[in-house]
């Protein structure tokens, strides 16, 4: 490679997306508004390069992504890849007044990461405001060339991004419910690659359709970038088999129905195994509480060759929207594939301890329409944002003002969480962080309240993976549940659905310096304040400290 001309071909061929095969990737992601028509309306919508979803990058185990940024809009933006492990490289990671600055109209700013030993589907969005309802993509990391799945290696791949669809401005629908303190109004519909689907009235050319061969298998890397909804997901007649969540093996395993909560990414084989036609794809919301939700399923269509077009479609009825069973039946088959060269690295022991709550609660608000405002929290903390990132706050060792390393790891005033609900649903606010040592142990019990009404949670925690060791309805025992737990197989995500009326157990080792945001992954929350982040010290010399700040860090 001493040629530069050929150095410069490949760093010219790198830029374009379906090229996998070069070690460092360039992309330019211009942040801009396009009209978009969907869901039969035309209307200017917040993109990167003019594309909904956003571009697929497609890369490979190790290799490093850097992406240029240029915000061409009014709102400010910042991008986060979600999954990825960020390793010392809280800079790259993207949530705004977490670990950068937002990039401001008319600034630019260059993603610099490593995908350090991940594989698998992971997606790229906006993290500030309501913007990844539009601004949002796949990334697709594919294993080391050479490296093989460690399952049937699929005939073809496709991307399906699972979203939600508002017919008016999403930050119009997200500051009327700051003001009013009122819930903000649910989407107008649910999308696959952003169209609402072959069912739908508003049917047309880019609806997801799956033209297959009979025998061949299919691989389906699902991502749900919606919003506030999780969606169950079925194909008629076809059997899912799970090989992947959130970037990390499973045990393969067939299931009909599956759940993906905002933020997770799923990969499934189908194998095309009946006669020629077309049959139904449908994801349709999941609530089994009395929260309001949009129910309008969307659908996509496997198309057999040989299949006429005037063939009928075989449909599948969408769940019943409350049907909880569902949920827990996939939730409890997940485990890791845990293969000599995918071990599974659960924490055996753990250093801390923790029991988070998270609900909504409600407090008093003169200005607002009922007198009350929603709010969001963990531990009754409602987290609120600072004005400067916090990671710059302490890489520079300039906390003070900015946040406070006291997050309660235990609730302050215990009752029954998923009993009758206290009457005082108010909660404190606060920039609180949870401070932990570089490599010591984290178990994280986090349990639903119904201060208000219980729901589910998929809560995400950037910087690691961590294994569910274990989850269940009601209150959480601490001294029979942790008898139960999986310390074997437990699955490894990044986004977890904690149950409504329940909780789960989780595990990881901090073993990547920085500051970590860990919210909940319904935008509806998050911007209620059920959010708080870590701060992980720094270990042993340069390698287990956080990488000097790139010298094109937005500032505030
Ligand atoms: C979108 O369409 C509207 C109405 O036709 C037009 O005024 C506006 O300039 C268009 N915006 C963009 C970004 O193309
Ligand atoms: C990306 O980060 C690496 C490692 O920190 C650094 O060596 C490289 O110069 C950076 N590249 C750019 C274009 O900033
Ligand atoms: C929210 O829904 C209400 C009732 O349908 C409607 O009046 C209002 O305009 C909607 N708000 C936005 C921002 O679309
Ligand atoms: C389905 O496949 C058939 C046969 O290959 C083809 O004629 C038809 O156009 C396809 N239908 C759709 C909706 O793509
Ligand atoms: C689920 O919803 C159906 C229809 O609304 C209702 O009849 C049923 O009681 C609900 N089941 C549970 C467990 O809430
Ligand atoms: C912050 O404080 C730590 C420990 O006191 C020190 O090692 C480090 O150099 C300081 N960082 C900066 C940027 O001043
Ligand atoms: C908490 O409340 C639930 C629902 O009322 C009840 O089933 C449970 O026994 C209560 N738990 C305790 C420890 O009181
Ligand atoms: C809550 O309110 C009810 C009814 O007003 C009252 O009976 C009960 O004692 C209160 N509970 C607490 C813990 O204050
Ligand atoms: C939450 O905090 C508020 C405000 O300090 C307090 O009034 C309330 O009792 C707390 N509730 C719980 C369950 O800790
Ligand atoms: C982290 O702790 C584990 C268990 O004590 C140990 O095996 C490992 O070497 C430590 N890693 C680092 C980087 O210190
Ligand atoms: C840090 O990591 C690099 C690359 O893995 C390695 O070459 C170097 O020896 C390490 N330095 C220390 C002090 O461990
Ligand atoms: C963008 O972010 C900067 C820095 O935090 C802030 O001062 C400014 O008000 C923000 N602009 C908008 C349009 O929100
Ligand atoms: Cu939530």
């Amino acid at each position: 490679m001493g040629s530069p001309w050929i150095k410069s071909i490949i760093l010219v061929s790198c830029m374009f997306s379906a090229l996998v095969e070069c070690s460092v990737h360039n992309y330019k992601f211009d942040v801009v508004v396009a009209n978009v028509t969907r869901n039969c309306w035309t209307k200017p919508i917040v993109t990167v390069n003019g594309q909904f979803p956003g571009p697929t990058l497609y890369v490979r185990e190790d290799d490093t992504v850097l992406v240029q940024v240029v915000n061409h809009v009014k709102y400010n933006i910042s991008i986060h890849w979600h999954g990825v492990k960020q390793l010392r490289n809280g800079w790259a990671d993207g949530p705004s007044y977490i670990t950068q600055c937002p990039i401001q109209p008319g600034q630019s700013y260059v993603y610099n990461f490593t995908l350090t030993g991940q594989r698998g589907t992971l997606w790229w969005h906006a993290h500030i405001l309501w913007l990844r309802a539009t601004v949002h993509g796949a990334l697709v990391i594919l294993p080391k060339l050479g490296v093989p799945y460690p399952y049937p290696t699929p005939y073809k791949e496709e991307v399906l991004i699972l979203g939600e669809w508002w017919n008016s401005d999403v930050e119009a629908v997200a500051d009327e419910a700051l003001s009013s303190g009122a819930p903000p109004n649910i989407s107008d519909t649910h999308t696959i690659n952003s169209y609402p689907g072959p069912l739908s009235r508003c049917s047309s050319a880019g609806d997801f359709i799956l033209n297959v061969e009979t025998g061949k298998t299919y691989m389906l890397r699902i991502i749900s970038a919606a919003l506030n909804d999780q969606l169950f997901f079925k194909i008629a007649g076809h059997q899912l088999t799970v090989v992947e969540v959130d970037a990390t093996y499973v045990k393969p395993f067939n299931i009909e129905t599956i759940l993906v909560s905002p933020g997770q990414t799923i990969n499934v084989l189908v194998t095309a195994n009946k006669p020629p036609g077309k049959f139904l794809i449908i994801a349709s919301p999941f609530m089994d509480s009395v929260v309001p939700v949009d129910d309008v399923a969307t659908s996509g269509l496997i198309n057999y060759s040989g299949s006429l077009a005037t063939s009928q479609i075989s449909l599948t009825a969408p769940p019943p929207q409350n049907k909880t069973e569902l949920f827990t039946k996939f939730a409890t088959s997940l485990k890791s594939l845990n293969s000599q060269t995918y071990p599974c690295l659960v924490p055996s022991t753990v250093d801390h301890s923790l029991l988070f709550t998270v609900g909504v609660g409600l407090d008093a608000c003169a200005n607002c329409d009922n007198g009350v405002r929603f709010v969001a929290d963990i531990n009754n903390i409602t987290f609120e944002m600072p004005t400067t990132a916090l990671l710059q706050a302490h890489y520079f060792n300039k906390t003070q003002g900015v946040f406070s390393d006291d997050f309660p790891g235990n609730p302050l005033i215990v009752f029954n969480y998923t009993g009758t609900p206290p009457n005082n649903t108010e909660t404190m606010k606060g920039t609180r962080l949870y401070r932990l040592a570089y490599n010591s142990t984290v178990q994280i019990v986090l349990q639903g309240t119904q201060y208000v009404a219980p729901e589910t949670h998929p809560m995400h925690l950037h910087g690691f993976n961590f294994f569910e060791v274990g989850r269940g309805f009601g209150d959480y025992e601490s001294k029979q549940d942790p008898l139960k737990f999986n310390l074997v197989d437990p699955v490894e995500r990044n986004t977890i659905g904690v149950p409504t009326g329940g909780w789960t157990a989780i595990r990881f080792r901090a073993d990547n310096p920085g500051v970590w945001f860990f919210h909940c992954h319904l935008e509806v929350h998050t911007t209620w304040g059920l959010k708080m982040a870590f701060v992980v010290g720094n270990g042993n010399g340069p390698n287990e400290s956080v990488l000097p700040p790139p010298s094109d860090l937005p500032t505030c």
